[in-house]
């Protein structure tokens, strides 16, 4: 067991047990011309998470545990998005639409790949998702819920983007589910810095109403002292 100097109590990780979530780093939201900019968003506000979650996945790797990744995107018929999403707001793309990067959140399209630096590697999960929330129709026939009970995983460690909506949506979804989720603060980034800093103080909020949050280098120092990598 490693404990990881968190808020707001330290956190018990259980190597092998604690899976490294990514949540839908990709080009659609992190670069120009994707899903995020047609928004209306400010794009430049989500890298100040990527050499974060670089370093945890190196660390991860380095130990074989195990690495989740996943993709908000839709079927190219667009069968799994409901009109709701798609109609919503006046973007001058809409999902599905044509833009720089492919159809804009579409399976297979370049913008719904993960952006270069963080490109998952053989054997690590990679989950598309329909919704906000990884657990919401992902992983058929079963779910991802039986995927990670399978693979005897109960801890998750959350980055990625944006921290209100999906990564948020996720880890909600998580704790529900009674799995020990920690957000990695550095690793996580929003389009609004104050959405951002509301979440993590209402995720651990009231002795951790739904989880713990800790910087990477406080995860990282922990591991680094307790398993050498190797
Ligand atoms: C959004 C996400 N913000 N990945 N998706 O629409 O957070």
């Amino acid at each position: 067991m490693i404990r990881i100097a968190a808020r707001p109590c330290d956190y018990a990780l259980e190597p092998g047990r604690a899976a490294l979530v990514v949540i839908d780093m990709q080009r659609d939201f992190i670069e120009p011309g994707g899903f995020g900019a047609s928004l209306g968003n400010d794009v430049t506000r989500l890298q100040p998470a990527i050499a974060p979650i670089a370093a945890l996945l190196a660390a991860w790797r380095a130990r074989g545990w195990p690495v989740l990744h996943t993709r908000e995107c839709h079927r190219p018929d667009l069968s799994d998005c409901p009109p709701a999403k798609r109609e919503r707001g006046r973007p001058p793309l809409r999902i599905g639409d044509p833009g720089p990067m492919g159809r804009v959140l579409i399976a297979g399209e370049p913008g719904a790949d993960i952006i270069a630096a963080l490109a998952p590697v053989a054997g690590e999960w990679v989950v598309d998702k329909p919704g906000k929330g990884m657990f919401w129709a992902t992983c058929p026939p079963a779910g991802l819920q039986a995927r990670l009970q399978g693979a005897g995983i109960t801890q998750l460690l959350f980055t990625g983007v944006t921290t209100e909506v999906c990564v948020q949506t996720s880890m909600r979804e998580a704790n529900d589910r009674g799995y020990d989720c920690l957000v990695v603060e550095d690793a996580t980034e929003s389009y609004f810095p104050e959405y951002k800093q509301a979440t993590l103080a209402m995720i651990t909020a009231q002795g951790g109403i739904v989880g713990w949050s800790a910087p990477s280098a406080a995860v990282l120092a922990a591991i680094a002292a307790a398993a050498p990598a190797g």
